[in-house]
């Protein structure tokens, strides 16, 4: 962890096939996830395969037109093997999304791309394991309503941390609010 975003390491800030066990595909630029998944999906429906495709995309990202090419895509082709979960924290690197490019009503626009449209609150695990069971065998986007940075007072919806890490002293006390939360829960 302590060399995440620097050059040669495995975690240089974007997920790295090569260099990182698990990573199948190398992804960073936005939109890309979805054309690879909406793919594999396509190929599990012609080997008769039965798995489910996920993928996990931002809000942000869905300002790429390449997802709404892979969203008709999986319409035209009438797949029934992906769920694609959208983290929908509201907030992308420049700003409030619906600042930066208007997403709403963004549930009625997957929808109408031919998708199923779940809405949940993307910090409850009952709701994220039974919309994701729930999808299976169906085109589902799953839109997850999320607080960026939630559980620690000064980071929830505060775009300022967006992409850097937090200083030692705001490290030291959102760990603190953490370990008083789970103290709390225990
Ligand atoms: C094609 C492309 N354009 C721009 C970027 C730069 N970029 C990296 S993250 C990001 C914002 C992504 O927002 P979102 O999907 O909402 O992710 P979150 O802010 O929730 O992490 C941008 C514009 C990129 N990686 N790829």
């Amino acid at each position: 962890m302590y060399t995440l975003r620097r050059i040669n390491s495995r975690l240089q800030g974007h997920p790295d096939s090569r260099k990182l066990p698990g990573v199948e595909i190398s992804t960073g630029s936005l939109g890309q996830g979805l054309s690879v998944a909406v793919g594999m999906a396509l190929g599990y429906k012609y080997d008769k395969n039965e798995g489910q495709i996920f993928c996990l995309v931002g809000d942000g990202e869905c300002d790429e037109g390449q997802i709404w090419e892979a969203a008709m895509f999986a319409n035209s082709n009438d797949l029934k093997n992906i769920t694609v979960i959208i983290d929908r924290n509201r907030y992308q690197i420049d700003g409030s999304t619906e600042e930066v490019l208007k997403l709403e009503p963004f549930a009625s626009k997957w929808d109408s791309f031919g998708w199923k449209t779940i809405e949940i609150d993307g910090h409850n695990l009952e709701e994220i394991k039974k919309s994701l069971e729930d999808s299976r065998g169906s085109r589902v986007a799953i839109i997850a309503n999320t607080i960026k940075g939630k559980g620690v007072s000064f980071l929830e919806d505060n775009n300022n941390y967006h992409s850097k890490p937090c200083s030692k002293e705001d490290c030291e006390k959102a760990v603190e609010e953490l370990n008083k939360k789970i103290e709390m829960i225990n």
